[in-house]
């Protein structure tokens, strides 16, 4: 039991349920064990073993899920001693993971946490594949087993390196496209927040309410890690500054570290935004949590300084129609479901731009044209003009430029 409380542990326990239903798992029973120190055959004793022996025999289950990450030889001994197939909390988000993958990065990221998750595994992997070909216990065998694991690593080895390489080219490639977005000057916004939270359904409602790529939506579904890759679209809302807006994989309480590093590169999409939109189910009893995941998160990322929003979504779940939309300095509630708060959402979002944004008028003479380059490289170009005396430049760009052309401006 690795959460340190019950109430703690219960969230736990609805959320493992949650993820057992996004791998297309019904629940049928649930055993629990409080113990000081864990057993380190089985994790939960030997005499719990049986009483989960006993639920799995009564429902006729397929697979036992465990809430913690278990040993290699925790796993081995738990699908022996029980029979059947043994996920922990890891190997099931692994799953869904590997279920959802669409686009060729987020496959290559899946398939590498995968095989760093089996590799240490693979001897218990061996051994029950031996035991079930019915080869006996000889000694001779024992020698041809521990070859075959041998060749079984470094195949593997060999398969994650080569993808190591893959993602790294493609890394390349986002990073390219990330300077070319930075040199358009227009700012980039991200959603970010806790699985399940509205994420893409916001980003739907603003597609369709305030941008020209209507085709281009995204999936919305009711279940956990619906979203696993990153969508970056235009969003041109009238009276307002212009910004890209990116929605990318959501988090969870205990994400594997594995699977951080392996998303890294997705999930870092936020560490480069200009302005963070952090979204909340405010409908779930745990949002605090959801909240203080998410927070954390982002700071371990290195994006916990970036300007930030709070949206509490789904909030006509809560509070009366005329309630809303309700705003607290940077936090909102909203239903992007229905459509709620949208507009004061964008001028939340434009003043939060703006606030760290300055717009300009420049007259760069001309034997300082470089500098035209220079400041389209970096900044939102509203009107250019080749004048008598100099460039005319309008433009809004970063509070932090802004000194630098001092001398220039209108
Ligand atoms: N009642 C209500 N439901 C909402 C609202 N916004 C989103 N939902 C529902 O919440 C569920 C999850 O929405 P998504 O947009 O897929 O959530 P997400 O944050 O992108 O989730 P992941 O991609 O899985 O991380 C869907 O069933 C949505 O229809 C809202 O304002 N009110
Ligand atoms: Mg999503």
């Amino acid at each position: 039991m690795s959460s340190d409380s019950y109430e703690s542990f219960d969230i736990s326990m609805e959320e493992l349920k949650g993820l057992a239903e996004a791998c297309n798992l019904e629940v049928v029973g649930e055993a629990r064990q409080n113990m000081d120190t864990e057993d380190s055959a089985t994790f939960i004793g030997i005499g719990k073993v049986d009483e989960v022996r006993e639920i799995i025999e009564s429902t006729g289950a397929d697979a036992a899920v465990f809430n913690n990450t278990l040993s290699p030889s925790q796993l081995n001994n738990l699908g022996n001693a029980l029979k059947v197939e043994v996920l922990d909390r890891t190997g099931l988000i692994l799953n869904i993971f590997g279920k959802r993958a669409r686009t060729k990065e987020a496959r290559m990221q899946v398939d590498y946490a995968e095989l760093k998750y089996m590799l240490p595994r693979l001897v218990g992997l061996r051994s029950n594949l031996s035991r079930q070909g019915g080869a006996g216990g000889s000694l001779s065998n024992k020698g041809s087993g521990e070859k075959q694991i041998e060749l079984d690593r470094r195949r593997i080895e060999k398969e994650m390196s080569a993808l190591r390489r893959g993602l790294k080219e493609i890394e390349k490639t986002r990073e390219v496209q990330r300077k070319h977005r930075q040199n358009s000057g227009i700012p980039l916004v991200s959603l970010v927040g806790y699985t399940n939270a509205g994420k893409s359904t916001l980003l739907n409602r603003l597609i369709d309410d305030y941008s020209n790529e209507v085709g281009q939506k995204v999936m919305v579904k009711d279940m956990l890690f619906a979203t696993l890759d990153t969508t970056v679209r235009r969003i041109t809302p009238s009276g307002h500054r212009e910004f890209l807006l990116s929605d990318t994989v959501g988090f969870i309480n205990d994400l594997p570290t594995d699977l951080v590093n392996a998303f890294h590169s997705t999930l870092e999409e936020a560490l480069y935004a200009d302005l963070i939109i952090e979204v909340v189910d405010y409908s779930d009893p745990n949002y605090l949590m959801h909240m203080d995941v998410t927070d954390k998160t982002l700071r371990q990322l290195g994006a916990g300084n970036i300007p930030r929003v709070t949206v509490l979504n789904k909030a006509e779940k809560v509070l009366e129609p005329s309630e809303l939309p309700r705003m607290r300095e940077d936090r909102i509630y909203i239903s992007a479901h229905e459509g709620i708060g949208i507009e004061e959402l964008l001028a939340l979002i434009d003043e939060k731009l703006n606030e760290a944004a300055e717009k300009m008028e420049l007259l760069i003479p001309y034997d300082k044209s470089r500098l035209e380059n220079e400041i389209r490289s970096h900044a939102q170009i509203l009107a250019a003009d080749y004048r008598d005396n100099g460039i005319y430049i309008e433009a809004v760009m970063k509070k932090e430029y802004v000194s630098k052309y001092q001398e220039f401006k209108l």
